[in-house]
This record gives C-alpha cells, structure tokens and sequence, in this order.
C-alpha cells in the first residue's frame, strides 16, 4: 500500500522532480533542429523579417557553387535559436560548443554579446552563464549567431582550391557542469590530455594532464583506463592540493599492451573522474579514446610503426557533398574513412584544415594514420593578426585533437610560397619571405612546444628551390612534397628526379609525398591517353606511375594522393566545371578506376577487378560486315598470379598480371556484354557492358544503322546520360565523319583538346569545350529513310575574364581574348539552309552550349551531308547527333 501511494505520490510530483533531477556531472547534448536562418546582414537585432527555418549543420552555398551562379555569396548570415533553460541549472556551467562555423562568429545570448571566433575550420566553445534567464520553470533564452564567411585579410585561408563556404556547418552542443569540472575551455580541448611516455611491447606508460575549472576545496582526480572489453587494467587516485587547478597524473603500468595498428586498431578507454576530497559523489568525468603505439620517421628508411616500417599510403579528404555543401552529417564523414580503409589505405591527410571530430574518431576506431593541418594555404598576410590567428589555430587544432591515437602528424602551410607577393627579387618581396619564414617558425615551435609525441610537417608545392632558398625545407620534423610530374606540366620522369633531389640534397629529412594525383572524370576515356586529357586512363597511368616511384624508394615515407574524393572548387572550370576530379571517387563516392588500382596492391586478401567498369555504355565502329565485333582494350587488376576471362560465358583469355595489371583485347558485340574475370572460385568479377555496335558500312544490311553520336575536335571517348559518343574520324566512303578543317585548341591552355572553360547550359561540357574549324563538311552515308539530326556548337573565343588557376603552373591563363573575332558562318542539310549566318554576333553566345535539331528525309542513296559556309571567321562543329527514325 504505501508502495502505492509513494508511486502516485512520484506520478503526481512527476513534472517537477523530472524539471530538477538532481545533476552533478556534465551532460551533453546537440542542439542542431529548430534554428531560424537568416541570409544577409541584419540591421537590428530583433529584425524579425526574412527567417527562415533551417536544421544543422547548414551551409548558405548549397546552390550557388555551381553553374547556376557566378561566384558564391561570401559575407554575413544570421541564426536563431530559443533555447529553454530549466531551473535545475541554477549554480551550473553552461556552454555552447561549436564544432565548426565558417568563417568567423559571433554569439549574442539575449541581445547580449557572449563571445566570437575566429576560424572556419575549429570548435570553440562560448560560455552562457551570466548571460541565462533563469526563473522557477522552463525559461525561453534567444541565441544568435553571426556567422561570416567574407574574405579577410587576418584569416587562413587566404586563397585555396576549394571553396570557402559559410554557415554553422557542424554540429552544435548545449553542454552543462557542475560548479567543479575538468576545464571546458581549454581551446575548446577535452580537458584532459594523455600522454604516452613510454610504450613497447612489454609494457606501456601512461600519464594524464589537464586542468580544473572552479577547483574550492581539495579534491581527488581518479584516473581508470578500460581495455576494449570494458575491465580496469590500470588506475590511479591523486589527491590535489587545495588550489590547485592543473595536474599530470602517471598511471600505473600496463603490463603487455594491446597495441594500435592499421590492421589492429585497438582502442582502450581512459576516464578521468574527478571527485571531493572525501565522499564518492562524482563531480565531473570524462572519457577519451587511448591507442597503445610508437612510431618514428627516418630520413632513409621512411615510416615505422610499433618497431616495423609501414609504407604510409593514402589519401586527402575535402569535406563536401553535392546537394549538401559541406553541412555533412557525421555519419557521411565516417563513411568517407571506410571508403579509404577499404581501398588498403592505412593513412589520411586530413588537408587543408581539422574537419569533424568524427572524422578523426573513425580514424581511431578504423585503423588510418593521421596527419591534420591548419589552412594557411598559398599564401600569408604579413600582419600580427594573420600570425595570430594562424598561431591559435595551431593551439585549437592540437588541443582538440591532442588524443587520437590515430593522429602522428601536425601539419601548417600548405604550399605557402605558390603564390607568393611582389615581384621576384624586389625589397618587398625579400621581406615578405622573411615573415613566412617567421610565421613558419613560430608555427613549427608552438607545435613541438604544445605536443613533441608527434611530428610538424609543412607540405610543400614542387619548387624546391623557393622553399630551400628562404630556410623554410629545415624548419618543419617532415618535409612534405605536392608533386604533379606529368599533370600540371613535364612528363613522370620529373617525380623520380625530383624525389632523388631532395634525398640527395636535404639528407636527414624525412620525405613524405605530401599530394600527388590527376583529374579523371569518369565520362571521359581514352585508348591513347595525354596529359591534362581529364579522362580516367590517363589517371590511371599517372597512378601507376606514382606509386611504383614511392614504393621502390625507402625514404619515401608516404604516398599521399590528392584525393579521397572529388570535391567543390568554386572557381575551376574542367571537365566537370567547379569540382576538383582529382578524386579516387566521384562525388557521389564511387570508386573510380584508380581505386580499384591501389585495391589491387594494397589488399591482402584475393583482389580481381575489371577497370574501366563504369564505361558500361560505349560505342565502336565494326570490323565488318562479316567481323560484327569491335575490338577494345580492358585491363583487370589483380594480386593474383592467373586470371582467366570470359565475354558472355566463352572462354576468351587466361592472363597473367603484371605488376598488378593484366590486359586483355576484348571483341564486343552489339548490345549486352558480359565480361567476366575470375581466379578461383572465391575471387571472381562480373560487368555487363552495354555496347553500341556502328556499322563499318552504314548502309549494312546485317547490321543496320540505327544512331551515331560524334564529340568533334575530340579523340576522347565520352558517355553521359546513357549515350556514347564516339571521337570524331575523317569521311571515308560507306562510313561517317568530317572533310577538312582542324581540331581546335585553345592557346596557352593545358587541354590537350578544345578548351577548359566553364561552358554554361549544359553539364555536357566536353562536348561543347572542343571543335572542329573550319570544317567543309560532316557526311554520312546512311540509307534512305528519315533522321534526326543534331547540331552542337559553342563560341570558345571570349572576353569573359578568367580566373588564373593558380595550380594550373606550367600553363599561363587562358587566352580569353575574342574581342576582335568575328564568327558567322551558314549551315546546310543536303542543301537546305537550317542556320543562317550563325555565329558570335547573334545566337552563338560565347560560353553558352548551343544546339538544334532538325528532321532530313533521306532518298535517292544521298545519305546525310552537312555543308559548312564561312560568312566571317571560321566555321565550327562540336558534335554531331544521328537517329534514325
Ligand atoms: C595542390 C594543392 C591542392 C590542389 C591541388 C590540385 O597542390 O595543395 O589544394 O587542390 O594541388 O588539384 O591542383
Ligand atoms: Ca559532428
């Protein structure tokens, strides 16, 4: 009975005892749902016009990082959120944690400033306390954010391949304590930081610092490490003396450690509670991740690991998404470190900034070194307040991050002197060398000041000179390279001297190639690949180039490839306008060819894959009428010594890889194609392969020609929306293809074909970047019937201005001028005119694709003849499209 009444007693008073629970430890929760946004400047703080409604994280550059807009919106936005503060809370810590806000904040709490930072890439936290309403019940508190993501000139970074978005793009948390807690703001750190003076296979020291924050009375700080089980395997109780706020607590030894690898990531658990002199009421506790291991580099011998050396081989990773900007859930962060693991990767480069902290927690969990960096990247600004900035964000950056066992490297500076101020050898420029060098030093020291377990790095673009000449190759622990031999400009011999040099002239330093990698865009393929061409084989090529180079030198420490993924770089243009292709995967995260390349080397278990596996549209011409086949090279990628190939179940070669690749001709036929590559039973792969067999004789009776899809001024291969496009060919009689003219190349460009710029109206962009000129005719001689017959073309002349590619070093701009060039020229379909004095004054719009499609009723064995006529200027053809009908 009194059971009873108690119970209902509890019922009854339910509301009240929920609203003050009695609460000593902190507790943390997100606050991402339920904020107002507001795009802009707000005039007054009680604006209450233009809100809208928007969850974290949120990005305001979602929409205009691409073609739709020029350029994206960089300045001020707003949020607002209430927030509802129950009494229970009287005699609390509060605190706002910010993971990441791009790029500078300020926070108001009721109308009232409450703090700011400084940074788009670190956590900071902002405390509330004197700032809460509080009252008997649920209070409503108003919080507002400034964020800002303008250009600054105190800010890295400066200037950078990737786009600077804005917003409160990561999650926010509501964090409370009581009075007495392990510090909250310490540089938004964890408060407590673990320290490993000694670790081997025997035995393992471990100490613990940190700090206290309304330290009174004495107090006890009980220190328990965990193994991954849950049991205590080491613990230790220090009374504090009465003041003191700091401490470093040793643990007792652990005996045979459990080491962390790659492939053994083993994660023990270290709490730290902190408690009153006497009694066991906990005040406050918390837990970090521990990871038991050594490491060192060596200037010949590269990288090693718990006493045995580890090639590092790895990736970089940008943090956006499309649709999402960088306003990623965690969940896609930590997806993204699976992809790498998957691919035998046993290290990240966390470039150019410190991402999510669920990033580097996946790191730990999964088993990928780590490198992290902050973003002063190209360039410096010689003021006290960018050196500051640069400098605090070191101190965040290590802090927060100080106590992932996966991280081995902090890094600063990337590429600092690619685009350095002044004219070469001037006064100022002298000057301007002399303060990076300042700025790298302070940089480098703080870093060993602030953690020695691990290394400073600074990654270096590939002029060795620039960076050796000025000191700035002896002030980092490891030397990092950017390397693009055979992308940006020479050919891949150039990576094989260049990595000799530095181990000939800098002997003692440890070499890392920091970033090396070319762009492939899956659309786009080749049989005969060249340089800057964009398409996956020349990827491949370099790739394979790459990573042998690494592997046979030693003191080659890691191989670092430029990137995980493909990512937003608002300002290129490419194939694939505003993204980066560089990636082992597309946007979306599908692999591309290269990563099923490095799967190959870098797994241990049994690897068969068949490349070029995401061209499952293509296209070709017949070998004849009797040879209804068109011959087409594929290569397969495997650890294993025999791999046996099978095109719809027959038997078609056995081969044996070299070097991780074997290539087999393979004769396709019209229509599905099953290609199969197998070693044993266990190790098997399977692509269907949708092929569009052309006619060698269009008018074939055995083959009958149905469509024909011809990219001009191009000798790439290019499939999108389902539709293959062949290279274009000259007309010989019974076939298709063009009389005279010439492949159009931009001067100045690195594109081997047509140009790279952005062109507008269409994501077909290849397509439209390259032409013919001056062409007489394009002719096909198809049987009589009725067709439909496409034209594209597009004005690659402008006096658009570009922006100068920064990373594009051997190659100047792009010419841009077109203001002297006059286009006009008639299009003719057997004979009719379908466009009249076409050309850059009227509907040829520079820039902008332009197409149209007309009807021709073929008879009287006439086939398809389009006639160019020059009014003024050259003619032009981009590509060309046929269906019958
Ligand atoms: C670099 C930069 C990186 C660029 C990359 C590229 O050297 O460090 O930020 O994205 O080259 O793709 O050009
Ligand atoms: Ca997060």
């Amino acid at each position: 009975m009194q059971f009873h009444v108690s119970a209902l007693l509890a019922g009854l008073l339910g509301l009240s005892l929920y609203s003050a629970p009695v609460q000593a430890q902190r507790t943390v929760r997100s606050i991402n749902t339920d904020w107002q946004f507001h795009h802009g400047e707000l005039h007054s703080l009680a604006d209450t016009a233009g809100w809208e409604r928007v969850s974290l994280p949120h990005t305001w550059n979602v929409a205009d990082v691409t073609d739709d807009m020029p350029g994206y919106y960089r300045g001020p936005g707003w949020y607002k959120k209430i927030l509802y503060v129950p009494a229970s809370w009287k005699g609390r810590h509060v605190q706002l944690r910010f993971e990441g806000v791009g790029q500078t904040a300020a926070v108001y709490v009721n109308g009232k400033p409450a703090g700011s930072h400084v940074g788009g890439y670190t956590a900071f936290v902002v405390p509330l306390d004197d700032l809460l309403l509080q009252g008997d019940s649920l209070t409503a508190n108003e919080i507002l954010v400034r964020a800002d993501n303008s250009y600054n000139d105190d800010i890295p970074p400066l200037s950078a391949d990737f786009t600077f978005y804005g917003g409160i793009y990561r999650d926010v948390f509501l964090e409370t304590a009581g009075a007495t807690h392990f510090a909250l703001n310490d540089y938004a750190g964890p408060g407590i930081y673990i320290h490993i003076p000694q670790v081997s296979a025997t035995e393992a020291q471990v100490a613990v610092s940190g700090s206290i924050a309304g330290a009174g009375a004495g107090l006890r700080v009980r220190m328990q490490v965990t193994d991954a089980d849950g049991n205590i395997v080491a613990q230790q109780e220090t009374k504090l003396k009465k003041g003191d706020t700091s401490f470093r607590i040793a643990i007792p030894v652990i005996k045979t450690p459990h080491l962390w690898s790659p492939e053994d990531p083993y994660l023990y658990q270290v709490t730290a509670s902190l408690l009153p002199e006497k009694g066991r009421e906990v005040l406050d506790a918390v837990s970090q991740p521990l990871g038991l291991r050594w490491f060192s580099f060596d200037a010949e011998k590269g990288f090693f690991l718990n006493g045995k050396a580890v090639k590092l081989v790895g990736a970089s990773r940008h943090q956006d998404y499309p649709g999402l900007g960088n306003a990623l859930p965690d969940a896609q962060g930590v997806r993204d470190m699976e992809l790498l693991k998957a691919m035998g990767a046993n290290f990240v480069r966390i470039a150019h900034y410190p991402q999510d902290p669920a990033v580097l927690a996946a790191c730990d969990r999964l088993g990928l070194l780590a490198s992290v960096e902050t973003p002063e990247v190209n360039r410096v600004t010689e003021s006290a307040a960018f050196a500051q900035n640069s400098q605090h964000m070191q101190v965040e950056m290590i802090r927060q991050n100080f106590n992932h066992p996966s991280i081995i490297i902090w890094g600063y500076m990337n590429e600092v002197m690619l685009v350095p101020r002044y004219d070469n050898g001037s006064a100022a420029r002298k000057a301007y060398n002399a303060t990076v060098y300042a700025q790298a030093r302070a940089l480098d020291s703080i870093t060993r000041k602030e953690d020695p377990s691990r290394y400073t790095l600074l990654p270096c673009h590939g002029d060795f000179d620039r960076y050796h000449s000025i000191g700035l190759t002896k002030i980092p622990q490891l030397l990092g390279w950017n390397l693009y031999q055979g992308w940006y400009g020479g050919d891949f011999s150039g990576l094989d001297a260049f990595l000799d040099r530095h181990h000939k002239d800098l002997p003692g330093v440890p070499l890392l190639l920091t970033e090396y990698g070319a762009d492939a865009d899956e659309r786009l393929r080749s049989f005969a690949p060249v340089r800057f061409d964009k398409t996956v084989d020349y990827a491949v090529a370099y790739h394979k180039h790459y990573l042998k180079a690494v592997m046979d030198r030693p003191f080659v420490a890691a191989a670092m490839i430029w990137t995980l993924v493909d990512f937003n770089s608002e300002g290129r243009t490419e194939s694939t306008p505003h993204i980066n292709s560089k990636g082992l995967a597309d946007t979306e995260r599908k692999p591309k060819d290269v990563y099923y390349y490095y799967q190959s080397h870098l797994l241990q278990t049994p690897f068969v894959k068949i490349a070029s596996r995401g061209w499952d549209v293509r296209a070709g011409v017949a070998l004849g009428d009797t040879a209804l086949y068109c011959k087409q090279p594929v290569e397969i990628y495997s650890n294993q010594p025999e791999v046996t190939v099978l095109l719809n179940g027959r038997m078609l070669q056995t081969v044996a890889p070299v070097n991780g690749v074997a290539k087999v001709e393979v004769p396709f036929v019209n229509g599905l194609n099953e290609l199969e590559a197998s070693s044993g039973a266990a190790c098997r792969d399977v692509v269907n392969i949708q092929f569009h067999l052309v006619p060698a004789d269009l008018r074939s009776v055995v083959l009958p020609f149905t469509s024909l899809h011809v990219n001009l001024g191009d000798a790439r291969y290019f499939t999108a929306n389902g539709v293959a496009w062949l290279p274009e060919q000259p007309y010989h009689p019974g076939s298709w293809g063009y009389v005279g003219g010439k492949v159009y190349k931009m001067e100045r460009s690195q594109v081997p074909y047509g140009s790279g710029k952005d062109i507008l109206g269409t994501d077909l962009d290849p397509l439209y970047q390259t032409q013919r000129v001056g062409l007489d005719t394009f002719r096909l001689d198809v049987p009589d019937g009725m067709y439909a017959v496409t034209l594209h073309f597009c004005e690659l002349l402008s006096d658009r201005e570009r922006q100068q590619l920064v990373y594009n070093l051997n190659g100047g701009a792009e010419e841009t001028a077109g203001k002297a060039h006059r286009r006009a020229f008639d299009v003719l379909v057997n004979g009719s005119v379908v466009l009249e004095g076409i050309g850059n004054g009227n509907e040829l719009v520079p820039e902008r694709a332009f197409s149209t499609k007309v009807m021709v009723a073929v008879h009287g064995g006439q086939g398809i003849v389009v006639t160019f006529r020059a009014l003024a200027g050259e003619d032009v053809l981009n590509a060309l499209e046929v269906e019958k009908i």
